[in-house]
């Protein structure tokens, strides 16, 4: 979608700090940091939220959770811990309208408010 902030980040429109691309699957550090560790990892596809995600799309799902697992382990958080959540609709707080996966790590996280 030509007006989706994270579609224009994937297509290069935009810049950001990637750190993993493959052909369907996007990973970047957050513009607003969390935690010392904030990754964002999206479908390169434009999906709106979870509510968006039919069966066709299980194996893409599948691999955006091996994708944050390694993510994790490459950013030295495995042993230590972190925090992979996705916001989903007004009352989730899901500002941007792509999909997306937090990765949050590299501090002591509080608990989900
Ligand atoms: P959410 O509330 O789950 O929709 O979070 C959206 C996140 O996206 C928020 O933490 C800030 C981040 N974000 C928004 N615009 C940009 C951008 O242009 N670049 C990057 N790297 N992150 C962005």
């Amino acid at each position: 979608m030509s007006d989706c902030i994270f579609c224009r980040i994937a297509a290069g429109e935009i810049p950001s700090d990637k750190v993993y691309e493959d052909n369907d699957i996007l990973a970047f550090r957050d513009i607003n940091p969390k935690a010392p560790v904030h990754i964002l990892v999206i479908p390169k596809q434009h999906l709106v939220s979870l509510n968006d995600v039919a069966s066709p799309d299980e194996a893409l799902l599948g691999r955006m959770m091996v994708v944050l697992r390694d993510l994790a382990a490459d950013q030295g958080v495995s042993e230590t811990g972190y925090r992979v959540l996705s916001n989903c609709g007004p009352d989730g707080g899901q500002e941007v309208d792509h999909l997306h996966f937090h990765l949050l790590g590299g501090r002591k996280l509080g608990p989900l408010g």
